[in-house]
């Protein structure tokens, strides 16, 4: 459907623009929301943020009422600093291992083909600590694919690993039993060759019809559906290809997740960089109206077959799943007609499962129980609240 939005759009021009417009601000809205229908916040609040420098906008679960989350209220993270890039003067360098180093402005790339994609993007450390529960949201992102230019540049035959450096700078002292180090290092993440090519990523100049705000990577980002946060590089400075692994302080050091795993009845430590998103969901918002009581909450992170809901001890109900716009990397919103709740504190706890049949698990299952990291915390999220 958006598809044929956008051919039109090509032949039609300007007065396609303002359907597509009217089109697109539809599905945005796209949510079970009923008329009247009134929030009862969550009883457990997210401790106060201690580092509001790093961790911007979060999401606020109950005031989600739209698929697309609003740039305004989109959430940011940054590790280092927050630079601001003149648009005009910037330039992105392809160099490294490739045959033909590329220099290219942000009007080279906007003359290039669009591509846009709407990904729900989660910081893998959403739910790792109880400050951070937010982190998380759903946007419209327009750029032009990455595959193409890695093979206008041309990747050498021994080019195996594409850096993605960020302008943004941090001062890092690493000192442990082998190493005294400080560095003052840039931002920086790297993908295989393989996974760089995938032709879901682009680089990324638009965020829900405008220019990509400074918070989110202005100009120009990487946006790689499918991955957490963490991988989605934002004020890209610089592409480098390389002929051995890279491991930057956001992949060899931090964002590492430690899981004890079993092995032919034996116990193995992994030590494993942050990558791929998981498969999660969570409560969003309960909301009453003259219909009665509803929940209603967000899945993401793989293709969702199916959610469930359970109050306090109860069996699990299978919630609806809004189908709106399909898109393979956004969340789907869905929703469970609360009947009758008895009066007094409940908890709720949603459980998503994929179409490979895998279920999201249970704060008490190994997967989780064996993780002694916060990242990557894609446990069964339960909320409480009072029916008064
Ligand atoms: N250059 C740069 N890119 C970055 C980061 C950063 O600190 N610097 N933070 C990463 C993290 S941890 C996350 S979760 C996402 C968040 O994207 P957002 O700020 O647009 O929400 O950006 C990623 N890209
Ligand atoms: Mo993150």
């Amino acid at each position: 459907m958006y598809d044929l939005a956008r051919r039109e759009f090509i032949v039609q021009g300007s007065a396609a623009v303002a359907a597509l417009a009217v089109f697109t601000s539809q599905f945005a809205q796209a949510f079970p929301s009923r008329a009247g229908e009134t929030v009862i916040p969550w009883l457990d609040q997210p401790q106060p943020n201690p580092v509001p420098a790093v961790i911007q906008s979060q999401l606020v679960w109950e005031d989600m009422d739209s698929w697309v989350t609003p740039n305004e209220k989109f959430f940011s993270i940054a590790h280092f600093d927050r630079p601001t890039i003149d648009a005009n003067a910037w330039k992105l360098e392809i160099d490294g291992l490739v045959k033909k180093p590329l220099s290219l402005s942000l009007a080279d790339l906007k003359a290039r083909p669009r591509q846009e994609v709407v990904f729900t993007v989660e910081c893998s450390g959403n739910h790792g600590f109880p400050f951070f529960t937010g982190g998380i949201g759903n946007a419209r992102w327009a750029g032009t694919p990455l595959a193409a230019i890695l093979e206008e540049a041309g990747v050498k035959e021994n080019g195996i690993e594409v850096v993605f450096w960020g302008t943004d700078v941090g001062d890092i002292a690493l000192k442990d039993d082998n190493r005294d180090v400080k560095m003052h290092q840039n931002f920086a993440r790297s993908m295989s060759l393989a996974d760089a090519m995938s032709p879901n990523n682009i680089l990324c100049y638009e965020m829900n019809g405008v220019a990509l705000p400074p918070p989110n990577g202005s100009p120009v980002r990487l946006i790689a559906p499918g991955w957490y946060g963490i991988a989605n590089v934002k004020w890209l400075k610089r592409i480098e290809i390389r002929n051995t692994r890279f491991m930057s302080l956001l992949m060899g050091r931090d964002y590492v997740t430690i899981r004890e795993e079993e092995h032919n009845g034996e116990t193995v430590w992994a030590e494993t960089s942050v990558g791929r998103a998981l498969l999660k969901s969570a409560p969003a918002r309960v909301t009453r109206s003259d219909a009665g009581y509803r929940i209603s909450g967000a899945a993401w992170g793989a293709p969702i077959a199916k959610v469930e809901v359970k109050v306090d001890d109860g069996p699990w109900l299978e919630a609806t799943i809004d189908h709106g716009e399909e898109a393979e990397f956004a969340w789907k919103v869905w929703y469970l007609d609360w009947k009758d709740p008895s009066k007094g504190e409940h908890t709720v706890t949603s459980r998503a499962t994929d179409m490979a049949g895998q279920i999201q698990p249970a704060m008490d299952d190994p997967w989780i129980t064996k993780k002694h990291t916060y990242w990557e915390s894609n446990g069964q999220v339960t909320r409480r609240i009072g029916i008064a």
